[in-house]
């Protein structure tokens, strides 16, 4: 397999909106993200992924756009937008924009002209439908957001279709023109120098409403092949897929570099494993973590050549990993470290979610109106109608809400987290004088730290980034140990993923007497003294 830059590089995702705020109006800013640049070179990351800064109504933070060409005005403007891309270079970073195309805003014109009439020639530019016969909604199709997927438009007497809010009406993939549109709009930002995309939600582009499909539609494949010619083909960037229904055999269609689609995908079976089958998130149920370790290496031992993954523990619509996975109290430094440990050294391309690299923790607001999610309000008015309690859905909220991974950054132990002097627009986490990056900073043991040396070890060791992986102690519910190896060499990645000791013996096939330390979240040992693990230990053995 030819080696691609985006194979050994690490991905930083940015949420503008609470990112850093440069002008005080209590909003993140493409100014704000600049003055940190420095910050994410001393983290050593590659790539930034940029979640939406196209002109939106905002109904939610930015994945509802009304122009794709322009910037919304609270995060700056076009001019900004090419000063962080020229910046960033300057750094060796790159920009991966957020490319939303299952759906735009409303308000977007191309929408605000096809509701007007039957006729318009925008209207094939969205999915419209007659009302059945008794006036009801075309088919029993849902949004993901909650509620039926379809809307009824005044005017015209037809519903139109969302797989998201009514604000966020579907694109019709099926008409030439708004493939040429997007393919123009995407080639019109390759030319300003970005280094990718994200593509929201990209399974569900080729939906065939009428036959009750979503995801994974018969065209997808094509129609991507396509995209691929029409615009980044040509380009040596990076192309990652939110694709919530792959599988490993699907995530290949995607990312086998013989079928010129994607760099890779996003796939969330190590995600979902908590979620209940019919309320999802909202109704978390235990996590079995032996589940947990056979998703994780079937991942990787199914994506070897064919393919590539995506490594994630978070990202703007899910909670933070150290409350979830691991310990938000007393063990959150060793925890963190744990979880950032057992990731960065499986194989694929590590993303870092903004905050993550300080072990910033879920937020807890007592009272609903805190909340700004879209689609934590929606599910509180469903749930609660089909027999919730308001205490049940607020505890599902503390644990899943996507506002968990939206509170703004905390820079210091100043106001409002160091992030504006102006209330911000959702409220900061109250940890934040003692979760901080610039106490993360002026402690060589933080979980920082150990973020920056896992990044730097990628750079120095080709096995870590293309070794095979193999998976030890397979039916350890308490241990998540593996061996990434090539033809020279063999690295030892074991994990406590428990707060407890657990006791420990190396499988009789490795020999422990040559091994050398790489990385440890507590005091490091020889390896053949560890007889037991201590609390969310991790550690690293070249052997
Ligand atoms: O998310 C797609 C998606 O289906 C889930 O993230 C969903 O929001 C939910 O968390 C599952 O329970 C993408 C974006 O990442 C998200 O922020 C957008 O709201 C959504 O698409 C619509 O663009
Ligand atoms: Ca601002």
């Amino acid at each position: 397999m030819e080696k691609k830059w985006w194979q050994s590089s690490v991905v930083y995702q940015i949420y503008p909106r609470s990112f850093m705020d440069s002008n005080n109006d209590g909003i993140g800013d493409i100014i704000g993200i600049i003055s940190k640049l420095n910050y994410l070179a001393k983290l050593g990351i590659d790539v930034i992924w940029l979640s939406p800064v196209y002109r939106s109504p905002m109904c939610d933070n930015g994945y509802d756009i009304s122009d794709y060409r322009d910037i919304a005005p609270e995060y700056g403007t076009m001019d900004d937008m090419e000063r962080l891309i020229k910046e960033a270079g300057l750094l060796n970073i790159k920009i991966i924009m957020d490319l939303v195309v299952n759906h735009t805003s409303d308000e977007h014109p191309w929408f605000l002209e096809s509701k007007k009439s039957r006729d318009n020639p925008y209207r094939d530019y969205y999915i419209w439908r007659d009302p059945l016969e008794d006036g009801q909604v075309p088919n029993d199709l849902s949004s993901i957001f909650g509620g039926p997927a379809w809307t009824y438009d005044e005017t015209t007497k037809q519903y139109y279709f969302h797989l998201f809010a009514s604000k966020q009406p579907d694109l019709n993939w099926e008409n030439k023109k708004v493939q040429e549109e997007i393919y123009d709009m995407m080639n019109y930002w390759l030319d300003k120098g970005i280094g990718g995309f994200r593509m929201d939600v990209i399974d569900l582009i080729a939906k065939e409403v009428d036959l009750k499909i979503t995801d994974n539609g018969p065209r997808l494949h094509s129609l991507l092949k396509e995209m691929n010619t029409a615009t980044f083909g040509g380009r040596d960037v990076l192309t990652v897929g939110e694709t919530w229904g792959a599988t490993p055999e699907i995530a290949k269609l995607y990312s086998d570099p013989k079928r010129d689609e994607l760099s890779m995908v996003f796939q969330f079976e190590h995600i979902t494993l908590d979620w209940d089958d019919v309320y999802g998130k909202f109704k978390p149920k235990p996590l079995d973590l032996l589940e947990l370790k056979k998703v994780l290496s079937k991942w990787q031992t199914q994506l070897t050549d064919d393919g590539w993954n995506s490594l994630f523990w978070n990202n703007h619509d899910l909670p933070r990993i150290v409350s979830k996975r691991g310990d938000e109290g007393i063990l959150r430094v060793e925890s963190a470290k744990m979880l950032a440990t057992l990731l960065h050294f499986l194989k694929g391309t590590p993303y870092i979610y903004q905050g993550e690299e300080i072990g910033m923790t879920n937020v807890k607001y007592d009272s609903l109106e805190d909340y700004d999610d879209i689609e934590t309000h929606n599910f509180y008015k469903e749930n609660i109608k089909n027999g919730f309690s308001h205490d049940d859905m607020m505890k599902a909220i503390w644990e899943n809400g996507r506002d968990n991974a939206r509170t703004p950054i905390q820079w210091d132990l100043t106001d409002n987290a160091g992030f504006s002097s102006h209330t911000p627009w959702l409220k900061v986490n109250s940890n934040y004088r003692t979760i901080n990056v610039a106490a993360a900073l002026s402690d060589d043991s933080s979980i920082f730290y150990h973020y920056k040396r896992l990044i730097a070890l990628r750079k120095e060791m080709d096995l870590i980034v293309y070794g095979d992986f193999r998976l030890l102690l397979e039916e350890d519910p308490n241990i998540f140990a593996y061996i990434r190896s090539d033809s020279q060499n063999q690295l030892l990645v074991v994990c406590n993923v428990t707060g407890h000791d657990i006791p420990f013996s190396l499988p009789t096939s490795i020999s422990p007497l040559r091994a050398t330390s790489l990385i440890t979240n507590y005091n490091s040992r020889l390896l053949k003294d560890v007889k037991n693990l201590r609390p969310y230990e991790a550690f690293a053995y070249i052997l």
